[in-house]
């Protein structure tokens, strides 16, 4: 009997140690490494196109993002929002931006930031940028998950300073982030 006992508490120590950090998931145990998410324009805009988010590590992302009807040569900031709730017309249904550990607005490579600051998108003449991006302190479903939150371009450049946003200005453009078919 005791030897059972000994046996099914260090089983259930293992399946705890193994589902920490977020990383279980459906009865495969698998948590999903591969995100997208498709982007609608916001009222009164023509932004489309798609992100995908690659989970490299433990706390690392690789972001490919495709976006066309931005406008012509402009820079577009782009994060992570904290909810993946797209219902407002205007996308303010998503909250600020993501932070889950309480750092300062910052740009993708400075050391404080937000895990959601991805610094700008670049538009060409044509209103089509494309972007791959590596950024640290984020996964699609590990440590500070994106899966489930939205992506969000805005009408202005990310200054990479301006407390708590980056002086923006709106949003055009929102894509909840879902988990993506495998490749
Ligand atoms: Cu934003
Ligand atoms: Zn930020």
């Amino acid at each position: 009997m005791r030897a059972i006992a000994i046996v099914c508490l260090v089983s259930t120590i293992i399946l705890l140690t193994a589902c920490g950090g977020g990383r279980c998931g459906d009865a495969k145990g698998a948590c999903p490494t591969e995100a997208i998410a498709v982007l609608q324009p916001t009222k009164g805009n023509a932004v489309a196109g798609t992100v995908r988010f690659s989970q490299q590590g433990d706390d690392t992302l690789l972001i490919v993002a495709e976006v066309s009807g931005l406008s012509a040569n402009g820079q577009h900031a782009f994060h992570v929002h904290e909810f993946g709730d797209a219902s407002a017309p205007d996308a303010e249904s998503a909250g600020g931006h993501y932070n889950p550990e309480g750092h300062a607005h910052g740009g993708p490579d400075s050391e404080e930031r937000h895990a959601g600051d991805f610094g700008n998108l670049q538009a060409d003449a044509q209103g089509k940028a494309r972007l791959e991006l590596t950024a640290r302190g984020v996964t699609v479903c590990g440590r500070n998950p994106v899966l489930g939150r939205s992506i969000i371009i805005h009408a202005k450049a990310d200054d990479l300073s301006t407390q708590p946003s980056g002086n923006a200005g709106p949003r055009i453009a929102i894509g909840v982030i879902g988990v993506a078919k495998a490749p």
